[in-house]
């Protein structure tokens, strides 16, 4: 394999999400999954086996308080001796009674102030774990016209942002993410990447967007987002998923390969670009699967994301980038397709595998694990837990 490819694909990064692990459900019902992890101890448990078999998922997102600890510093010493580090903090605004009508657009001050001080508390995990990404979304929104002044609630959008922008240390990133519906039905209050965008510039230089690509209306052109915030050196992350109607968190690249491919090609031509921001924007954006599993088996669903996100990025790095700038130049519409197509069409399996070798992995990682017996084992010790929706089992059942 050439050596610049290798190198890319072997520092390819996926960060994957502690709530992909445990049981979660839909507002039907939540199936419970034998041996799906009941804490955040067994959630990294987890996500070290699909970084075993991958070599490229080391980092793993906490929600907070799903994922609350006593002690963060034991957390980060259980996932280093793990092979694996803390990635985004994600603060929960959204499951107490409190946030009916929103939180930091809440009409009422004293919930906005106890939800700004939930996201400064936040910041003090992201010191204590040496995690590097706050990721913000919220659920604030209106369900019925009139509900609430529009205006006003931007502006405490905004004045929440900059509070908890300025507080975070020098280094960090706020991600802001942003969402069109669910669970406001009138009027999200982040509903689009130019929202969040706006917002994002008027707090500073630490605040990205961050691209779901559940959260969109149908058939918006994910990748000419993404092309866009690069140029203005704004796209901080992604959250990887796949859906066909809403906001489904399905496994990523199942239904939508071609999307994620041509997402990764923005990336890469990104990467590549003569433009120092750019280009500097695109070598720092933080991977980050958001999907919850209600019916697949956890850790083999988090692993196919995983292989499904290196298929994509392989095939983005085949396109040739010459031939398709001699086209694109000469107005060659098909020729510039093809270009594209050809690279999409590649089977990126038997280079994948090679790969793998290179890495000292199993070539078959989907294999290995049916083959390794680690499903068994967690079922056996952790036993079916009934119910829970994304919320976590309190008690610690290991440090
Ligand atoms: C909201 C969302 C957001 C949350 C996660 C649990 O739909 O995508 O990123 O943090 O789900
Ligand atoms: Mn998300
Ligand atoms: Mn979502």
């Amino acid at each position: 394999m050439n050596a610049d490819l290798l190198q890319a694909l072997s520092a390819q990064r996926i960060e994957t999400p502690s709530w992909g692990y445990g049981n979660s459900g839909t507002r039907f019902k939540t199936f419970a999954a034998p041996g799906a992890a009941r804490d955040i101890w067994e959630k990294l448990d987890d996500a070290a086996e699909v970084q075993r078999l991958t070599g490229i998922a080391p980092g793993v997102a906490l929600h907070i308080p799903w994922d609350e600890v006593e002690d963060y510093g034991e957390l980060g010493k259980y996932a280093a001796q793990r092979g694996l580090t803390i990635g985004a903090i994600n603060p929960n605004v959204f499951q107490d009674e409190e946030y009916k009508l929103g939180s930091v657009t809440n009409p009422d001050e004293a919930v906005r102030e106890r939800a700004i001080a939930h996201l400064l508390d936040c910041v003090e995990v992201m010191k204590k774990t040496g995690s590097r990404d706050l990721s913000l979304w919220f659920a604030d929104g209106t369900n019925y016209a009139g509900q609430d002044d529009l205006r006003s609630r931007k502006h405490r959008m905004r004045a929440g942002l900059k509070r908890v922008h300025d507080a975070m240390p020098d280094g960090t990133r706020m991600l802001v993410e942003y969402k069109l519906f669910e669970p406001a039905f009138y009027a999200t209050d982040l509903f689009d990447w130019g929202a969040a965008y706006s917002h994002c510039l008027a707090i500073g230089e630490k605040a990205q967007v961050l691209v779901d690509l559940g959260h969109h209306a149908q058939g918006v052109n994910i990748e000419q987002i993404v092309a866009f915030l690069l140029d203005e050196g704004r796209l901080g992350g992604f959250h990887f998923n796949a859906r066909r109607y809403g906001d489904d968190d399905l496994i990523v690249g199942t239904s939508n390969p071609f999307e994620l491919f041509c997402i990764y090609a923005e990336l890469v031509f990104g990467a590549n670009s003569v433009d120092d921001l750019t280009r500097r924007t695109a070598q720092n954006v933080a991977y980050m699967i958001d999907q919850s599993h209600n019916i697949e088996p956890k850790v083999e669903a988090m692993l196919q994301s995983v292989l499904n996100c290196q298929e994509a990025y392989a095939k983005a790095l085949l396109i040739d980038r010459d031939l398709l700038k001699e086209a694109q130049g000469q107005g060659d519409v098909l020729a510039a397709h093809r270009v594209m197509m050809d690279a999409f069409k590649t089977d990126v399996r038997p280079l994948l595998m090679e790969l793998r070798v290179e890495m000292d992995l199993n070539p078959e990682p989907i294999q290995a694990y049916r083959a390794g017996g680690y499903q068994a084992k967690v079922t056996r010790d952790r036993g079916t837990q009934t119910g829970g929706g994304g919320y976590p089992v309190k008690e610690k059942v290991r440090s």
